[in-house]
């Protein structure tokens, strides 16, 4: 069917076109009678309308998927003609300056299939309100600028749902007739209803206590289903060290009684920032050492800091309108990045959060979902939660961080959370209060939130030995993205240093100073081109730049392989030494073809390699990311068109070369780094199992005997996940004989544990095999998969869309079409996650145009489907631009 002929176009919703709300809502008082297939929910809205809103103005109250039981104005039941209902909600007229509206609506959770509003997860009620989940549960003003104060009373059998759960604090509850009990929810902060929650069912929970720092105490809860209980230490851990941190860096302490985290399987997202009440997706709550990998305990511990902060960065001071969604996003992302780093290294955290950065962000910038960190206009609200919002946010307020210095940026901070506080407001007011603490003008820096795209540096660089200086000349340029032609100059900040020949840092003295200002500083390009000219340089020095990546741009040196030799050798920051590596790995694949890619050719990367294996003096884990070569994803940027078997038969071809010249290397490593003891997470431990890892994957690509027996030893002896897994991996993509019968032994091993599940179908997906299409279209059918659970359609779908090139863009289509088609189904029960998945369709124009044709065509069908979501249709309708 044709959509244009069967469905109006969605409605694009603009920044230019908002308005602040006529009515506000005081308070809300809810009544929920829990029950899986008929909720009634009773809300008491305390009304009273805006100063400048004409009498005559109805109230507006959005509602999706309601069944309207009662509609009552301070008591008396409402008639017909003071109201009117239509898909978007419910329009009230008449209405006096202030009153209670008693409204009553019924639901069905169990059918909820979207994740979007109240629903069931292995039997249990959960709610997810942002970004407009609120008005799946009862009609309401479902926007961030309307705060009130909730009260909750839930409502339930008490056999099946002992638990019962809102946000606040518990002031009543006890037992009703026919076998059911309630439970009072009181809420002392104002919030926009996105911040809403109610958790009920039958969990089990660890306790513990945070004392403030100025002596509070508060009560900590995580609940879950009662057979994960042993899987919960990590994650408490986690979220006392997060209340610390936020005390000691941003003096910002917890304000309730009680913190609550529940963790449930089926979730459309990571977590989300409830007051008082966090909802996490189980994969980044439960742990225990031998069904969690090293990644997956970091992951914890960065997504439980990152809701936490959220308590002040996104609830106590929250977004005006979904336009300024990075307010929370891009700021909460820099803190949790922060306490990562103070958390485990610092230099390990920045390249991990650098690659993310450029793999995924710079690729969505310079494409057709392109959009500002504010955008200014959207169809799906949900379509931007974006790497742009979260990561490339984080970027813009670390700038601010190097350009104000950590005692200005936090002078900003408290300043901001001083003047906002129970405010909703705009990434405007968060730049403003930064400019108003410090006196730095930041007039030309506001950009970043405007302008898409992302810049494009050019350095030229100038020594005079006579007048014993270096010139640099920096060059920017921003590319056009969809609706932005003409970029305007940023305000750039470039962190630099200068080194000797032999990697020594110099003094740096810009013309016209009196004196050196160290040996690290920061450049502020804010012009489209600029010069800085250094003065006391001895001899021709190697420039580095963008030290610890200050900004989120393309930086395009013409260093040579002896320069970049020598950074990777010696240059003290972390990013930039561990840059220089991939640069000469980079260039070797993308100026060879695969097969000149030898140990004649390899020789300097082999050399660098053998150093690094052997440097025991350097962080294990800052050694595996020197010797991880340039992730396909990566490599991508910078070919056109892209050949997704080329760049992966480049890689395996250098990967092979590096195995065969190191193999002593790596086997020498390997053995130094077997560990006996108790399993511990922390990162030198991590560490060590990345570096040790990384040599078995290395080891295996020679595909002998004693390389499949290594990682078969490994397999069996593992006492964690971490080492299981990456035995298992090693094995899957090798020919070993045995890859299918450890597969198999794996699932019956790990069966009953959902989210080791995922990780073998996630395996199956990636696997660098012929057949994995076929693998993964079978197992589509297998017991293991689920359409109806997120987690299983990434760890299989995704996985497979996004993260194995070869297998999903090979040259018959089969790959699109299988997707695409799974895209379709799963739009009609989970828009949000069929949106997610077509991500893997939107830079089509970037393949040779076979590929191209192939891709069209699955955005066609899925934008002009009969009733197809607004989520999907805004992602097709956009890439096909
Ligand atoms: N605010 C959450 C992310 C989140 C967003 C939307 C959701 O449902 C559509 C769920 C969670 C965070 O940043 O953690
Ligand atoms: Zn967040």
């Amino acid at each position: 069917m044709d959509r244009k002929a069967s469905t109006p176009k969605p409605a694009t919703v603009y920044l230019k076109d908002y308005q602040p709300p006529a009515w506000q809502i005081e308070a809300v008082e809810l009544e929920f009678d829990l029950d899986p297939q008929a909720t009634r929910v009773r809300s008491r809205l305390q009304f009273r309308r805006a100063p400048e809103t004409g009498p005559d103005t109805p109230l507006h109250l959005d509602g999706e998927a309601l069944e309207l039981l009662g509609i009552a104005l301070d008591g008396e039941p409402l008639t017909a003609d003071r109201y009117r209902l239509d898909e978007a909600g419910l329009e009230v007229r008449g209405l006096p300056e202030t009153g209670v509206l008693e409204i009553e609506t019924r639901i069905n959770p169990s059918a909820n299939t979207e994740l979007s509003g109240l629903y069931t997860s292995s039997g249990n009620f959960c709610t997810q309100c942002e970004a407009e989940g609120f008005r799946r549960i009862t009609f309401y003003p479902d926007r961030p600028d309307v705060m009130a104060r909730f009260t909750t009373t839930l409502r339930a059998d008490k056999v099946a749902t002992p638990v019962l759960l809102s946000n606040g604090n518990p002031i009543a509850s006890g037992e009703l007739e026919d076998g059911r009990h309630y439970v009072t929810w009181q809420d002392p902060f104002p919030k926009p209803c996105y911040l809403f929650a109610l958790v009920a069912g039958d969990l089990g929970w660890i306790r513990d206590r945070f004392v403030t720092r100025s002596g509070r105490e508060v009560d900590l809860y995580i609940y879950v289903q009662k057979h994960n209980l042993d899987k919960c230490d990590h994650a408490m851990a986690s979220l006392k060290h997060a209340m610390r941190w936020d005390e000691e860096v941003y003096g910002r302490e917890y304000d309730l009684d009680r913190y609550m985290i529940v963790a449930v399987d089926d979730f459309n997202m990571g977590a989300m920032e409830n007051k008082g009440l966090n909802v996490f997706n189980s994969r980044y709550v439960l742990a225990r050492p031998d069904t969690a990998t090293d990644a997956d305990y970091q992951n914890i511990e960065s997504v439980i800091g990152h809701e936490y902060f959220h308590n002040w960065s996104g609830n106590r001071v929250t977004c005006r309108d979904w336009f300024q969604l990075s307010l929370k996003e891009g700021f909460t992302v820099f803190r949790d990045q922060e306490f990562s780093s103070d958390m485990n290294s610092r230099g390990v955290q920045r390249i991990g959060d650098v690659n993310i950065l450029r793999t995924h962000q710079f690729r969505e910038d310079a494409g057709p979902m392109a959009h500002p960190v504010k955008p200014d206009h959207y169809v799906a609200i949900d379509n931007f939660y974006t790497v742009t919002v979260y990561n490339k946010g984080a970027e813009v307020v670390r700038m601010l961080h190097t350009l104000l210095g950590t005692e200005g940026f936090r002078r900003g901070c408290d300043l901001y959370f001083e003047r906002h506080d129970g405010q909703a407001v705009t990434t405007d007011d968060f730049v403003n209060a930064m400019e108003a603490a410090t006196g730095v003008s930041l007039q030309q820096f506001r950009r970043w939130y405007d302008q898409a795209g992302t810049p494009e540096l050019e350095l030229e660089r100038h020594y005079d030995p006579q007048a014993r200086t270096c010139a640099l000349t920096l060059r920017q340029h921003c590319p056009p993205t969809p609706g932005q032609s003409d970029k305007q100059p940023f305000h750039i900040p470039v962190a630099m240093g200068l080194c000797d020949r032999e990697g020594r840092a110099l003094p740096l003295r810009l013309y016209g100073e009196a004196a050196a200002g160290g040996e690290s500083r920061v450049l502020e390009l804010c012009r489209e081109e600029e010069t800085f000219v250094f003065q006391d340089i001895p001899a021709e020095p190697v420039p580095v730049l963008l030290r610890g990546f200050s900004a989120p741009v393309k930086l395009a040196l013409d260093y040579t392989d002896a320069e970049l030799a020598l950074l990777s050798a010696h240059e003290r920051d972390p990013f930039c030494r561990w840059e220089a590596g991939q640069t000469l790995a980079r260039r070797l694949l993308l100026t060879h073809p695969p097969q000149a890619l030898d140990a004649d050719t390899a020789r300097p990367l082999i050399e660098a390699a053998r150093r690094t294996l052997a440097d025991t003096a350097l962080d294990p884990a800052l050694r595996a990311l020197a010797l991880t070569l340039p992730a396909e994803g990566y490599l991508a940027e910078f070919v056109d068109p892209i050949e997704p078997e080329q760049l992966h038969t480049a890689r395996q071809a250098l990967r092979l070369t590096l195995s065969r010249a190191l193999r002593p290397d790596l086997e020498a490593c390997y053995e130094q780094l077997t560990e006996t003891g108790a399993y511990s997470p922390d990162a030198a431990s991590a560490g060590r199992r990345r570096l040790r890892n990384l040599c078995l994957s290395y080891l295996i690509a020679c595909e002998d005997d004693s390389a499949y027996q290594l990682a078969l030893r490994q397999y069996e002896q593992a006492g964690n996940m971490t080492d299981s897994l990456a035995a298992l991996q090693a094995l899957v993509n090798s020919d070993c004989p045995q890859r299918e019968a450890v597969l198999e032994d794996f699932y019956s091993r790990w069966q009953q544990d959902t989210l080791v599940v995922d990780k073998w179908l996630s395996l199956q997906a990636t696997a660098d095999r012929a057949d994995t299409l076929e693998r993964v279209q079978a197992l589509t059918g297998h017991p293991a998969f689920s359409l109806t659970n997120p987690n299983k359609v990434y760890a299989l779908l995704r996985a497979f869309a996004q993260g194995n090139p070869v297998g999903f863009h090979q040259a018959s289509g089969a790959g699109y079409r299988f997707i695409g088609e799974q895209i379709r189904t799963l739009d009609g029960r989970n828009p949000q996650v069929a949106s997610r998945l077509a991500a893997a369709f939107t830079d089509w124009r970037r393949y040779n145009p076979t590929r191209q044709a192939g891709m069209r065509t699955e955005l066609e069908k899925m934008r002009d489907a009969g009733g197809v979501s607004r989520d999907l249709y805004e992602i097709a309708a956009r890439s096909l631009g």
